[in-house]
């Protein structure tokens, strides 16, 4: 794409959760979501915020390893299906086997939120669904932006229904950088 078109795409404001409790061949889950990050930022048109990192207890199948959890948040000229495409790609890249629902994986990545757009069709559903039933999201979204809103309510009123049981930030956001 020449410069000049460049310009006329518009950029539009995500917001990618991060997760992973298996290790690959390249390393552990936090060496995993590093090089998550890293691939985000290509996809991105500016910085790539991250949160800190958290430790949360497995919803879903408990006779799986604890996950490590954090979100990005960058802005992108990718349409939301584009973007999905994208993801999937990193997903496979980093191993990610699908062996059962909410199991164990190496990384799953999923768009929280796509600009302010409510997007339901059969792949894709914006904003995820339960995000509002995930404490490993909503903390580290507040961290990121405290003045969110999903679904027309305010991310700290979505704080005060979480439990923050089973969830603990074991790193600040410099995590990304460190090894
Ligand atoms: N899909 C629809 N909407 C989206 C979206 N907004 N972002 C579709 C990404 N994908 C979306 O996803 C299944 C299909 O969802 C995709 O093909 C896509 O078209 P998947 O990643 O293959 O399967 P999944 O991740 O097992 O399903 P699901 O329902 O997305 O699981 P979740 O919700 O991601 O939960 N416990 C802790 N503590 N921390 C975790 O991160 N994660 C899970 C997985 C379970 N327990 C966890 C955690
Ligand atoms: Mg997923």
């Amino acid at each position: 794409m020449s410069v000049a078109a460049n310009y006329l795409v518009e950029s539009h404001l995500v917001y990618i959760g991060l997760g992973s409790n298996l290790s690959n061949d390249s390393g552990n889950s936090r060496q995993i979501l590093q090089q998550a990050v890293q691939a985000l930022k290509k996809l991105s048109t500016g910085l790539v915020r991250v949160s800190g990192l958290y430790l949360s207890k497995p919803m879903g199948p408990q006779d799986q390893p604890d996950y490590l959890n954090a979100v990005a948040g960058f802005e992108t000229q990718l349409t939301a299906h584009e973007l999905l495409a994208a993801l999937q790609q990193i997903e496979q890249q980093a191993g990610r086997i699908r062996l059962r629902r909410w199991g164990e994986r190496t990384l799953d990545l999923d768009i929280l939120l796509y600009a302010e757009q409510c997007i339901d069709t059969p792949e894709l559903t914006i904003p995820h669904v339960g995000i509002l039933q995930r404490n490993f999201v909503v903390i580290p979204l507040l961290e990121l932006d405290a003045q969110l809103h999903i679904a027309d309510m305010p991310i700290k009123d979505c704080l005060a229904a979480q439990e923050s049981k089973g969830i603990c930030q074991i790193a600040d956001s410099s995590w990304v950088a460190s090894s």
